[in-house]
């Protein structure tokens, strides 16, 4: 499947300013997400999984008991792209049904 262009570094931080806690390091955004419990933080990496799959879109990302450290990039276009912002704005709204 074609994937969008790489974003210029202006066109990453002008759309990171609608996503709070999340920044750019190196060729990805990057957010850590803190939940009250492992169950939580479970929850939401499935309900994230299953729109990640709709978009054809993953995450590189980690669990250690509640926390979740997410790193997102296109990989077929070696850096960010509007995809990657497209499933970072999914992250904030399912956060917020956990929370
Ligand atoms: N996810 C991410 N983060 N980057 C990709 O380039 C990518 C992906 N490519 N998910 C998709 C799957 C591709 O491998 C499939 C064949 O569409």
């Amino acid at each position: 499947m074609s994937r969008p262009p790489l974003l210029s570094p202006d066109e990453i931080a002008t759309r990171l300013e609608a996503l709070p806690g999340w920044a750019l390091s190196g060729d990805a955004l990057r957010r850590d997400f803190a939940f009250a419990d492992f169950p939580e933080a479970f929850g939401f990496m499935t309900r994230v999984a299953f729109a990640a799959e709709k978009l054809d879109h993953h995450p590189d990302w980690s669990n250690v008991w509640n926390r979740v450290t997410v790193a997102l990039s296109t990989h077929d276009a070696g850096g960010v792209t509007d995809l990657d912002f497209q499933l970072a704005h999914v992250m904030q709204r399912l956060m917020k049904k956990t929370e």
